[in-house]
């Protein structure tokens, strides 16, 4: 016995490797519906390396009634439309895009650090999952804050091209090889050249100067670990086709020495410390691509605060900033609240 589950958006980076995470880690499926836009119906997906391949539907003509979960990954446009439709007929959205995430009657939830919140899923049948560059800094900063309270952090991203999507790896793609040969590298997706540069830049502009995606890691991190922590973020984007890495300075209440924290982080749920202090004994997002953990390196006491920490974290965007903290989510409510499968 499982669950009759829904990808929506299963064409793109992450619903693609949400279908991968699904048959990587055996998920108990009784029926699997991948959706699309009408521009992919009839597209043919294979379900992990099975052999099986599944037709793509048009997800305005899915009816959702008996469906137990949905999988979304449609951005936000689409799933003000379709999230309310599938929640309405019972069956849970777990939803990748922004729009939800701040709402109130909303779980935002990475299961290593606040399961617990998932039950209040009911208020609207809608679970929210974090901004990819949130929910691995929240997955290194959950056992620090438990063990001396983190009070601020201060946040330096490095963000692959493959968080604005295939176009985006395109664009990198394109770029890299017309300077190679020669030709025009005309930004198209990004706002300057993304090929042998960098970009201090992701998301829309905000009225005090910050971006979107820097604003997100603030809430979100204050919604998902702890609304007293302060953190400041500058999101860079990086040409690298995928893992974001994080360059992370924290302040903490309590004292704990960098010795004391690579203890607590080799523990950790969901975290990889790799931390060997010397050439190459540290993890860069090339080694992320396809796993499933939360790298962290470069552990090291920040002697100008008090109470001061700084590290290295690193992970595949669209794993656990995506595709597989929804699977996470997904496996949370059938062991909490749905209850079918075997
Ligand atoms: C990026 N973090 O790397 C973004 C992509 O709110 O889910 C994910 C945006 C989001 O561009």
């Amino acid at each position: 016995m499982g669950y009759r589950v829904v990808v929506a958006g299963a064409t793109g980076n992450v619903g693609r490797e949400m279908v991968n995470i699904l048959a990587e880690r055996e998920f108990p499926i009784e029926e699997l519906a991948l959706l699309a836009s009408s521009r992919s119906t009839g597209d043919e997906i294979e379900y992990g390396d099975t052999g099986k391949l599944l037709k793509v539907r048009n997800i305005e003509h899915f009816d959702p009634a008996g469906w137990d979960m949905a999988l979304f990954a449609i951005g936000s446009e689409a799933t003000k439309i379709y999230a309310p439709k599938f929640a309405a007929a019972g069956c849970t959205v777990i939803d990748n895009s922004s729009l939800y995430r701040m709402d109130p009657d909303v779980p935002l939830i990475v299961p290593e650090v606040n399961a617990d919140a998932i039950d209040g899923y009911r208020a609207k049948n809608i679970i929210a999952n974090p901004n990819c560059s949130t929910a691995q800094m929240v997955v290194a900063l959950k056992p620090i804050h438990d063990a001396a309270k983190i009070l601020r952090v201060v946040v330096a991203t490095y963000q692959s091209v493959s968080g604005a999507g295939k176009e985006g790896m395109d664009e990198l793609f394109e770029q890299s090889r017309n300077i190679f040969v020669g030709d025009q590298a005309e930004p198209k997706k990004f706002t300057k050249q993304i090929a042998f540069n960098v970009i201090p830049h992701i998301d829309s502009f905000l009225d005090d100067g910050s971006t979107k995606e820097e604003w997100k890691m603030v809430v979100e991190t204050k919604k998902i670990l702890d609304p007293k922590i302060k953190v400041i973020a500058t999101c860079v984007r990086v040409p690298v086709f995928v893992g974001h890495s994080e360059a992370i300075t924290i302040e903490m209440e309590n004292e704990l020495a960098a010795e004391d924290a690579q203890k607590l982080l080799r523990e950790a749920p969901g975290v990889m410390l790799v931390d060997k202090r010397e050439d190459g004994g540290y993890v860069t997002p090339i080694e992320s691509v396809g796993e499933f953990a939360t790298f962290v390196s470069r552990v090291r006491d920040d002697p100008t605060v008090e109470n001061g920490l700084a590290l290295w974290c690193v992970s595949d965007n669209l794993r656990k900033g995506a595709a597989l903290n929804a699977v996470q989510i997904a496996e949370l409510l059938g062991r909490r609240h749905l209850q079918k499968a075997a």
